[in-house]
């Protein structure tokens, strides 16, 4: 039986085998693995894909050294949690970890000192009825770069990229991340482009929106180092550790960002509950709403009633129905 492989899977191969970091490696592999239809024309091809995959997880778990101690954690992965995770990256010093502490409930080092922050920390912050998970990270500059930062961001559903804008240097330092991810192929850019469009698989394109931090400087003047020339078309977000409001227009421009809808569920004769939120992508249908709560769900659903903006309460859809930002829904199976 013929593997049929999909095209890029050999371009992508090709890239996995020149790859020398075992990180990298690793992560290329996974997706390789992910890439191969699985049928039995590619049983043999996905159980030696599963043994290389071991092999490099040990390499990379035991730090490349043979027989020495193994790492017990994986600095290249945060577990998601929420709506959505959001990776905070930057220069050194630019409030990466000011910004975690002001909105979630983890408590990072903060300090005037570049470098203090030395591994990833996650956080979790509420936005109205949703948690979305932020990433605090090293910084990324000239004297350090983390190999693991690329799969953190690779993982990550969006980049706040993080500029000190009262900070010495600040135009060239953000220019400094914006490149050296590049050259480790992850690009940085405001609107991801179409799947069909992207002629070289092994780029990460990253949905990113920038954060001009500490726009007021220490004497209070109101700064900014030239993002909106120098990144035309992405969302730049002013923030201050001091000013509760811009704090409140970054999360909004998290959300925004995120590119996704919250649908309530509701069952029959009771209110609807605004907890626990069905995350999905815009112009998602009943039926993807109904699969993402249950499987069975979809299988069995007949019909389902529809309460929010621009219907009428309790209008009767069938799952083909297209979901909007806040609607209710309630299931007849
Ligand atoms: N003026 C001003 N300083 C800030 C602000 N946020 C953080 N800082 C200071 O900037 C320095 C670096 O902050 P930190 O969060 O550790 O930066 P990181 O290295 O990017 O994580 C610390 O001295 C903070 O007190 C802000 O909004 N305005
Ligand atoms: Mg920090």
């Amino acid at each position: 039986m013929p593997a049929n492989l999909p095209p890029h899977y050999y371009e992508l191969e090709r890239v996995f085998k020149a790859e020398k970091d075992p990180k990298e490696k690793l992560r290329l592999a996974r997706e390789l693995l992910a890439l191969m239809p699985k049928h039995k024309g590619t049983d043999k091809l996905q159980a030696e894909m599963k043994a290389k995959i071991s092999k490099l997880n040990k390499e990379v778990v035991s730090g490349g050294k043979k027989g020495g101690a193994a790492r017990s954690e994986t600095l290249d992965h945060v577990d998601k949690e929420g709506a959505g995770q959001v990776v905070l990256i930057g220069p050194p010093n630019s409030g990466k970890s000011s910004l975690l502490d002001a909105l979630t409930n983890a408590k990072p080092l903060i300090a005037d000192y570049s470098y203090a922050t030395r591994e990833p920390l996650a956080g979790m912050m509420s936005y109205e009825t949703i948690s979305i998970q932020l990433v605090d990270t090293p910084p990324i500059s000239p004297d350090l770069f983390e190999n693991y930062m690329l799969g953190i961001i690779r993982n990550a559903d969006l980049v706040c990229m993080v500029a000190g804008v009262s900070d010495n240097g600040c135009a060239e330092r953000v220019k400094y991340v914006f490149d050296k991810l590049a050259e480790r192929r992850v690009i940085l850019t405001h609107t991801l482009p179409d799947e069909d469009k992207i002629d070289d698989p092994s780029l990460a394109h990253k949905k990113t929106i920038i954060v001009a931090h500490k726009i007021y400087d220490e004497g209070g003047e109101l700064r900014s180092c030239g993002l909106s020339e120098d990144y035309p078309g992405f969302t730049i977000v002013g923030t201050s550790i001091l000013d509760e409001g811009t704090l409140e227009n970054f999360k909004k421009a998290i959300f925004t960002a995120l590119d996704i809808i919250r649908v309530y569920t509701k069952t029959i004769g009771h209110e609807a509950d605004f907890s626990d939120p069905i995350i999905l992508k815009p112009e998602s249908t009943v039926e993807q709403a109904a699969f993402a709560l249950h499987k069975d769900f979809a299988y069995r659903f007949q019909y389902a009633k529809i309460w929010g903006e621009g219907k009428f309460d309790g209008q009767r859809v069938q799952k083909t129905f297209v979901l909007s930002d806040g609607d209710i829904i309630e299931f007849h199976i």
